[in-house]
């Protein structure tokens, strides 16, 4: 069996962002496995069934990538699919304390799993999902920050709740 490296988030929706980082784990990685977590906490645009729809297809093209969701700890998916890795992606300073964080708890339920942190492209610095939200909300095109399928679905998620 190949290294298999999980890809987790809220991918609430995929970004160009997300989409460098998966696509560079696999170049790094046999296998990329990208998870949606079910994280009942956050309050989401898209269910989780959207967002898997999105990311697959968005990552279609890829060959070893495929998308799932996961409720409950990133930790016990990982293990469950016998992956190695977590692959994370690192904007900027600010995201440094909270992916510590998360990167050691993991460590501390499950020393043999390794968080490896890329870093974004510089032109995806400042791309988040809740950026896309934002400008999507105002009906300002979001084109250049996802891709085409996701910004239809946020075309459609605003109209049917206008501002
Ligand atoms: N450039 C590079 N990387 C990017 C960019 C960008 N422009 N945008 C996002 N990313 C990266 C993020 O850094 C992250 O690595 C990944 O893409 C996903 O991002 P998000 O924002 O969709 O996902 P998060 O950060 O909300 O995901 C958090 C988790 C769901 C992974 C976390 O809450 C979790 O593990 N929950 C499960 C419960 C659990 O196991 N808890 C214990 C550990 S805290």
């Amino acid at each position: 069996m190949g290294k298999i490296a999980v890809c987790p988030g809220s991918f609430d929706p995929v970004t160009f962002g997300h989409l460098d980082i998966i696509k560079r784990g696999a170049r790094v990685f046999d296998d990329i496995k990208v998870v949606v977590l079910n994280n009942q906490s956050k309050s989401t645009l898209f269910s989780v069934d959207e967002r898997v729809e999105l990311l697959k297809e968005a990552t279609k093209d890829i060959s070893n990538v495929t998308v799932d969701s996961h409720r409950g700890l990133l930790i016990e998916y990982a293990k469950e699919v016998g992956a190695s890795t977590i692959l994370r992606g690192l904007r900027a300073v600010s995201d440094f304390e909270y992916e510590m964080k998360i990167a050691s708890i993991n460590r501390k339920l499950e020393d043999e799993i390794e968080t490896f942190f890329m870093m974004t492209n510089n032109q995806y610095s400042f791309l988040s999902s809740s950026i896309v939200k934002e400008i999507a909300k105002y009906h300002a095109p979001v084109s250049d920050l996802v891709p085409e399928i996701v910004e239809n679905a946020l075309r459609q998620k605003y109209a049917e709740s206008p501002l």
